[in-house]
């Protein structure tokens, strides 16, 4: 009798846990942990970053004025900090890219037009950084 009603709770628990999962899962915020290539970027600068706990590899990419991008973001971090990170550029116009722990996004970005050397990094860890240089 015991181990039943013992089974009962236990089993109860998973429901629960499971259904909790799925509600709390908006589809249209699924994260893709590997994302394939988007459409569009055959004529793209590939500029490939990794976010460890403290910097951003490489520190420097020079990208030409003009040129379509395509950002391979890796946050290979899943054991010291094992936070999100972002890149931003507000300077740029490069609006929120976000990286969770172990993910690889592939984005494609427009490019900026005006020559020199703008800072781009991570809000939520304002000591992570780097520079991007157009020219
Ligand atoms: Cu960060």
């Amino acid at each position: 009798m015991k181990n039943q009603s013992l089974l009962l709770v236990i089993l109860l628990v998973v429901v629960l846990a499971l259904t909790g999962c799925n509600s709390g899962n908006n589809a249209s915020e699924e994260i893709v942990m590997d994302e394939p290539v988007p459409a569009g970027a055959e004529d793209a600068l590939v500029v490939e970053l990794d976010f460890t706990a403290d910097v951003i590899i490489p520190a420097t990419f020079t990208i030409p004025v003009g040129q379509k991008v395509l950002f391979v973001i890796s946050n290979s971090d899943t054991v010291e900090l094992n936070e999100d990170h972002n890149l931003v550029g507000p300077e740029i116009g490069l609006r929120e890219i976000i990286v969770v722990p172990g993910q690889t996004v592939r984005r494609l970005w427009d490019g900026y037009d005006v020559a020199g050397e703008y800072r781009v990094g991570c809000t939520i860890h304002p000591w992570i950084d780097m520079t991007l240089i157009f020219e």
